[in-house]
């Protein structure tokens, strides 16, 4: 006889009474501190980058998952990083995939745990199974065996940690690399002078618009709480789910250690990655709308990478953010209009802009 497979359900964290909130003039809620676990499954120790946002994202999907979780990490900075010879951050099971088949990996684990337990070869409950692929693994090499996990529903969380290039082997540009980021294979010149001439691929919308049946969600490390809630969410959900977070890369985007949660806020702020979470009960797309709309240029002007744009350039990219905020429902302020004509704007580094902070390649 079949045993029953008996599955984890995590609380959420409480998100309105958040303990610890001081709300700036914006009512951003910068510091809110809710009761969290004290285990960390990724402890201290690991060799990534001062300000590594990946890391970041990595230490708060654990604590939300627990210590009765298996994860697995395809090849990339997240690997290289945390496992060097007889050394790991890890306090749980891991796996190390190539960088292709972080989602058929995935599938087995989940399919395998479901097995045994059914047989009575493992006692159970069913652990918490998640796999966080960086963007290079999963928007581009990696792609089709995460597509295949989500249509066949595997009981598993599939994370993209985003820090749009393929950073282990150099900061090379992706399918995410944004419009004119420059990457050490989008660099700018008098040829192409915005560096990166391609949009970025839409990954989440076409994980969710793919695949209908999953939990699929878009998240930063400036939103810890929210990360770890569709963490939680995604684990609880019965069947395949997908998270992707924004991860600032500090070594590949050239900004101060200490911004990257500040990133993470100011890329929401900007227009320029919608939150959301996709519901499959509902069929439904439910849209964060931030508490502050800000011209692209205070987010950019914070980052070495793109230090080298020209006025068109950054009516471009004010262009696509004013499309985001129509997308998600939100009016696009008239000033905020205003700036999708190049003539408003000089060239980035001599852009007005609030905490001036670096000055970019080059300035
Ligand atoms: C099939 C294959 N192609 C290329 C590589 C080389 N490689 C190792 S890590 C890496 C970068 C991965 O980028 P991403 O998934 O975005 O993770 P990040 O390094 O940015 O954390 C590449 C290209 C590989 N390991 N396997
Ligand atoms: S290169 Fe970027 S992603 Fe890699 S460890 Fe450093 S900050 Fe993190
Ligand atoms: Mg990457």
């Amino acid at each position: 006889m079949a045993h029953e497979v008996i599955r984890h359900q995590l609380p959420l964290f409480d998100e309105d009474g958040r303990a610890g909130a001081t709300g700036d003039e914006h009512g951003r809620d910068l510091y809110y501190l809710p009761e969290l676990p004290e285990e960390d499954p990724y402890a201290a120790g690991h060799r990534t980058c001062a300000g590594c946002g990946p890391a970041i994202q990595y230490r708060w999907v654990l604590k939300a998952a627990g210590q009765d979780t298996v994860v697995a990490g395809p090849t990339g900075c997240m690997y290289v990083a945390n496992s060097t010879y007889l050394c790991t951050p890890y306090t749980v099971p891991w796996a190390h995939t190539p960088i292709a088949s972080g989602g058929s990996f995935t599938s087995g684990l989940a399919a395998g745990y479901e097995a045994l337990i059914r047989k009575g070869r493992y006692p159970g409950p069913y652990p918490n199974i998640l796999v966080m692929a960086g963007d290079g693994s999963a928007s581009d090499i990696g792609l089709g065996s995460i597509s295949g996990a989500l249509y066949r529903n595997h009981d598993a969380l599939f994370i993209c940690y985003d820090n749009e290039c393929y950073a282990n082997t150099g900061i090379q540009v992706s399918p995410t690399t944004p419009y004119a980021g420059m990457t050490t294979f989008t660099p700018f010149g008098t040829a192409i002078p915005e560096g990166n001439k391609l949009p970025p691929k839409n990954l989440a919308k076409m994980m969710a618009e793919g695949h209908p049946h999953c939990y699929v969600a878009t998240t930063t490390v400036g939103y810890p709480v929210d990360l770890m809630n569709k963490t939680r969410k995604g684990l609880n959900h019965v069947g395949a789910a997908f998270l992707h977070c924004y991860t600032p890369c500090q070594k590949g985007w050239v900004y101060q250690t200490s911004m990257t949660v500040e990133l993470g806020r100011r890329v929401v702020e900007a227009g320029l990655w919608p939150v959301w979470e996709y519901d499959p009960e509902q069929r439904a797309y439910h849209y964060f709308h931030p508490p502050l709309q800000r011209p692209v240029t205070d987010y950019l002007a914070m980052q070495g990478r793109f230090g080298h744009l020209l006025p068109e350039h950054v009516a471009t990219l004010q262009t696509g953010a004013n499309r985001n905020w129509e997308a998600i429902g939100m009016e696009v302020p008239a000033a905020l209009r205003d700036l999708e004509d190049p003539a408003r704007h000089q060239r980035l580094r001599d852009e007005e802009y609030s905490m001036p902070l670096n000055r970019g390649v080059g300035a």
